[in-house]
């Protein structure tokens, strides 16, 4: 049997359960379904992260006092309770704290010790607890700032056991050379190239000032690494390193490695440079999604923009969730949620568009032929006579085609594009059934056979629709099925098996319920916003520590700070301004430019034939990885110059905040396609 092994990161314990981590188990659910229902023996792995510095520091700030496996043991439940109610079908939930995982850890960092790829030396530096990261300095005895936590790296002078990374920087951009479809989407895989041809240093994998993880074996006064304690869960919850579980020779190496833009760079340089120095396999395919962001911005607490969970799940069938998730975000970049979208996605194209096409085509199966199947037209036996039935050979001709599309899309993580392949599917029916009339057709007994032709066509796309949507939405299709009369379950039907012409006339049809009602978006908000009102005011969900903000959420708030207006320039007219050509761009490179703390050098997508360079003086406030996929404003006709010897083809637009002049990059709210021009 075909294997297949998914795994999603495993979330740190330091938050509670939030749409970000159920994004990213969702799409990791939903590739399981697609594969189980296509034969394949599938294991699908998720977890929680549970050692680290941050993880001891907020036990201890608790009051009253817990002790840090309580503490984590408390988080951990209410991931299990939500990632429940949500209806994720692991098969595994790795706890960093499970014995067997310990055990394993050691055993790798032996390994990777026997191997000569580890050496003890003393750590002189900079960390961030928030990003459990070492952080280069960028100006001599200067503690280098985090855009992303916001606040300087700490200042860490301690032994420590190195790995040597640096070893394999050739070996790396070999294997991204050899294995294109190792790092996904290709601009991520530009960004990690371009980093690790800049160098890699030794990584230091130990700290004495730690004690809530694993030990170093053999020497106890060593805390392992929080990321390589981390990263190696991937193979121990297989069984590898330890005797409790077990599958790492069937599913070893991972097929697809979800994990979201912020932690591409250690699943995809410090993981494999691991694995290689254990002489392990690497994954096939580390695929890096974007990030919700709510109005435009990360979601964070202190922003009050926080999507919870409890509040979705109240409000919306989870297949909705499932749907608007893999539907409204293009599968690799950014997407902005809101509650007004989901409801709209809702009723667009389920409720006005797969709902009513289930409600009025099995409607008319009761009423014009006595809630039976209809008999297989001739038309799919070659017999095309007439006009309408070369009609209903054109709807097989498009469903068959489009059925196509969606695999390849789906089979390549374009889960929306996928989507959209069925949905072109459901408008074309709608348009044959509102051009054939069937009500029309039924006041004449005559055309009885055109009006069944209709219905049957009709249906069996219907039976291919359902079948396509059983991984996105195992529990709607699952009652358009049996509503159609159909036996077994979508979900245990591979489509490779489906033949056209083949449902089963003569079968009742069930009740017919409606299964997507219309949402009232007016009183649904009204209701959200008052739960929410309800949930801050008794601090329900109140976080164990907030969620970083990045520099863009961080003073935008009803806590902006006030700083000084500066004057207005002089008046210009409408000439003026028309002689400046701002256009809508998106980033597909961002990297810092070597020896310059405050540029990053952006590849932007100006709607041109060919991407443009240019180059912004942010890299103190935004990291390339919260560029990579914006959407920003340039001003595409400025004369091109030279900084630090590489051109720039335009500039970028952003707020100037303080006396620093802190910048806060333009963006939009809604989609706008690349190039369109602002006036
Ligand atoms: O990084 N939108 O754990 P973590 C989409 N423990 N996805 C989001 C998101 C958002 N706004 N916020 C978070 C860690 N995520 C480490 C991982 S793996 C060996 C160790 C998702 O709890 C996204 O997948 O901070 C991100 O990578 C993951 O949650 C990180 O969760």
């Amino acid at each position: 049997m075909k294997t297949f092994y998914v795994t999603t990161p495993i979330y740190y314990v330091n938050a509670r359960p939030h749409l970000g981590h159920l994004y990213t188990t969702t799409i990791a659910d939903t590739v399981t379904r697609f594969k189980r229902q296509r034969g394949f023996d599938v294991f699908f792995l998720t977890g929680t992260d549970e050692h680290g510095q941050k993880i001891e520091q907020a036990a201890n700030k608790r009051q009253p006092q817990v002790d840090v496996k309580q503490h984590v043991d408390e988080i951990v439940a209410e991931y299990l309770d939500i990632f429940a109610q949500f209806g994720l079908n692991y098969d595994h939930w790795i706890r960093t704290t499970d014995d067997y995982h310990k055990e394993a850890v050691q055993e790798l960092f032996r390994l990777t010790d026997k191997a000569g790829y580890i050496y003890k030396s003393h750590y002189e530096g900079w960390f961030c607890v928030g990003c459990s990261e070492f952080k280069e300095e960028e100006e001599a005895g200067k503690a280098p700032f985090c855009p992303l936590h916001d606040r300087e790296a700490e200042r860490v002078s301690e032994e420590s056991y190195f790995f040597k990374l640096s070893a394999f920087q050739e070996r790396l951009l070999n294997y991204y050379q050899e294995n294109p479809n190792f790092i996904r989407p290709e601009s991520r895989r530009n960004e990690i190239i371009s980093f690790v041809k800049g160098g890699l240093k030794d990584l230091s994998v130990s700290r004495v000032s730690v004690k809530w993880g694993i030990p170093v074996p053999d020497d106890p006064a060593h805390t392992i690494y929080v990321w390589f304690d981390a990263l190696s869960n991937y193979i121990t919850a297989l069984g590898w390193g330890n005797k409790t579980r077990s599958g790492f020779d069937k599913y070893w190496p991972a097929d697809l490695q979800l994990v979201g833009k912020d932690i591409l760079r250690f699943h995809t340089v410090y993981w494999p440079a691991f694995l290689m120095a254990a002489g392990l396999e690497l994954p096939k395919t580390v695929y890096a999604h974007g990030m919700w962001l709510s109005g435009g911005r990360k979601i964070s607490k202190e922003l009050g923009n926080v999507i919870e969970p409890k509040i979705l799940i109240k409000y919306f069938a989870r297949d909705y969730i499932r749907y608007f998730c893999l539907r409204e975000m293009v599968f690799g970049l950014d997407g902005d949620f809101t509650y007004e979208a989901l409801i709209n996605r809702v009723n667009s194209d389920l409720a006005k568009g797969l709902g009513n096409l289930v409600s009025r085509t099995l409607k008319m199966v009761e009423k014009y032929c006595q809630s039976l199947l209809p008999a297989c037209p001739k038309a799919f036996s070659g017999e095309v006579a007439e006009k309408w039935q070369e009609e209903a050979c054109q709807v097989r001709d498009l469903c068959l085609e489009r059925s196509k599309v969606f695999e390849n899309e789906f089979n390549d993580y374009n889960f929306s594009r996928a989507l959209e392949a069925v949905w072109e599917i459901i408008a074309r029916v709608d348009k044959y059934i509102s051009d054939s009339a069937p009500w029309n057709l039924a006041k004449d007994a005559s055309n009885q056979e055109q009006l069944e032709t209709v219905l049957y066509t009709s249906l069996e796309a219907l039976r291919y629709i359902t079948v396509m949507l059983a991984p996105i939405l195992p529990e709607l299709s699952a009652s358009i099925w049996s509503q159609m009369g159909l036996m077994d379950s979508p979900t245990n039907i591979s489509p490779e098996n489906l033949a056209w012409a083949e449902l089963p006339s003569g079968n009742k049809i069930g009740e017919v319920k409606a299964l997507f009602p219309t949402l009232d978006k007016e009183k649904l908000m009204a209701e959200i916003t008052e739960e929410k009102k309800k949930m801050s005011e008794n601090n329900t969900v109140a976080p164990v520590e907030t969620v970083p903000a990045t520099p863009e959420t961080t003073e935008t708030t009803a806590t902006t700070p006030k700083v000084e207006v500066p004057p207005l320039r002089p008046t210009i007219n409408i000439d003026d301004f028309a002689k400046i050509d701002l256009r809508v761009a998106q980033v597909l490179e961002a990297e810092r430019v070597p020896k310059a703390d405050k540029l990053l050098r952006l590849v932007v997508d100006v709607g041109e034939e060919k991407p443009r360079q240019i180059l912004a003086g942010i890299a103190q406030y935004y990291t390339p990885e919260q560029m990579l996929g914006r959407k920003i404003v340039v001003i595409a006709n400025l004369e091109p110059r030279k900084l630090r010897g590489l051109e720039s083809q335009g500039m970028l637009l952003a707020a100037s905040i303080g006396d620093e002049g802190k910048p806060v990059v333009a963006g939009f709210l809604e989609d706008v396609p690349n190039g369109a021009r602002l006036k």
